[in-house]
């Protein structure tokens, strides 16, 4: 009971800042080839607003088929659906219709850092200029796990020209440390002054992974990162999503581990607590944070972005689709639509993830014993 009134924003969900249901609405402007699994764009970065308009960027495949696997895949078949991507971008003025741009960062000839795909970027403007971080991968991913590097690209103008810089910035973790097989998922805010640049791992093998989330900050975004002493900071979650709120830094956590469908909140950006328990949280899901880089020592929060939803079809045409977001985890926002308890779905929606005929076959074999 005591946690309760200790542990959260308010004693009620409706009424906690960090407690928020989420909207989905479909994009126009992007093109999937008919859905054949040919075409995917995956993994937003945020959204920034400049020049009078978002801007976001994404994993973009095209590919004469869908994913294979690494054992089928070659110089044009992809092994996964991240797997020879390039990163694009779009505009947009009103954050639901889209104008794609083009190639931002395009894969560079091998042997250079992110020749078989360059994947799942984010954004940083710093002194001015703009930076692309993004995961390097040097083999079809699934060769060996997903395993890959971090890598980035910096411009004067978010409309580019990118240069590559061609160094790991943030190097995979030493042999039996959490993150020594990859770092995904790179996403950088500017907090204390600093770049906190958070990401997220895997360890202990497959099939069994465990996912959990880190934090590297340096001073300068072509490093050197020094990873916290408390990694990993965050024990759940899939994707990274984070943002500056109040004195510290809020946690989309979703999808993998114990603490996912939560909203956790570190005053020092470290130190992270569960502030809230919801569901249908957003994939991948790239905000439009307006104090990202401000340096704000009172975060807002957020209200929207793009995520993105990875089983837009079936498995033999297996793409992803970036979709947009809606919430109310800012404070500047007071929308009780938002803040209700519980989606209301009709019994079909239920009724459509039912049992598997194994299941149905176990259930039958036990009704007379
Ligand atoms: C995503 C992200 C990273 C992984 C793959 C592509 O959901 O976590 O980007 O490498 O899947």
């Amino acid at each position: 009971m005591q946690r309760n009134y200790d542990g959260y924003m308010a004693p009620r969900p409706e009424n906690n800042e960090l407690y928020s249901q989420f909207k989905y609405t479909e994009l126009k402007g992007f093109e999937y080839s008919d859905h054949d699994g040919t075409i995917s764009r995956r993994d937003p970065s945020k959204v920034i607003y400049e020049n009078g308009k978002y801007y976001v960027w994404y994993t973009y495949r095209h590919t004469p088929t869908p994913p294979q696997g690494a054992e089928k895949s070659n110089d044009t078949i992809p092994s996964a659906d991240w797997d020879l991507a390039e990163i694009w971008y779009a505009t947009s003025k009103d954050g639901f219709t889209w104008e794609e741009k083009g190639v931002a960062v395009p894969r560079p000839p091998k042997p250079n850092l992110g020749w078989r795909s360059v994947t799942t970027a984010d954004i940083l403007k710093w002194k001015g200029k703009y930076y692309l971080f993004y995961q390097g991968f040097m083999e079809a991913s699934g060769t060996r796990g997903d395993d890959c590097p971090v890598a980035v690209s910096f411009a004067d103008s978010p409309d580019g020209p990118w240069t590559a810089y061609d160094k790991i910035v943030i190097p995979n973790g030493k042999k039996g440390e959490w993150d020594q097989y990859s770092i995904h998922d790179p996403y950088p805010i500017v907090y204390n002054g600093k770049i906190y640049l958070y990401y997220k791992s895997d360890f202990d093998g497959n099939p069994n992974l465990v996912r959990m989330q880190g934090l590297a900050v340096a001073d300068n975004p072509l490093g050197p990162f020094t990873k916290n002493p408390f990694n990993p900071v965050i024990n759940s979650g899939h994707e990274t999503t984070l943002f500056p709120f109040k004195k510290g830094i809020a946690a989309l956590v979703i999808r993998d581990g114990n603490e996912h469908f939560t909203v956790q909140y570190a005053e020092d950006g470290v130190n992270f607590e569960i502030a809230a328990i919801t569901e249908y949280m957003p994939n991948a899901a790239g905000p439009y944070i307006p104090d990202a880089f401000t340096d704000t020592n009172y975060g807002r929060g957020i209200t929207w972005g793009l995520s993105h939803f990875t089983n837009a079809t079936t498995w033999d045409k297996n793409h992803a689709v970036l979709a947009r977001f809606d919430c109310d985890l800012s404070l500047d926002v007071d929308d009780p639509e938002m803040k209700r308890l519980g989606v209301q779905f009709k019994p079909g929606f239920y009724y459509q993830m039912g049992l598997s005929k194994k299941q149905r076959d176990r259930i039958d074999a036990q009704k007379d014993k």
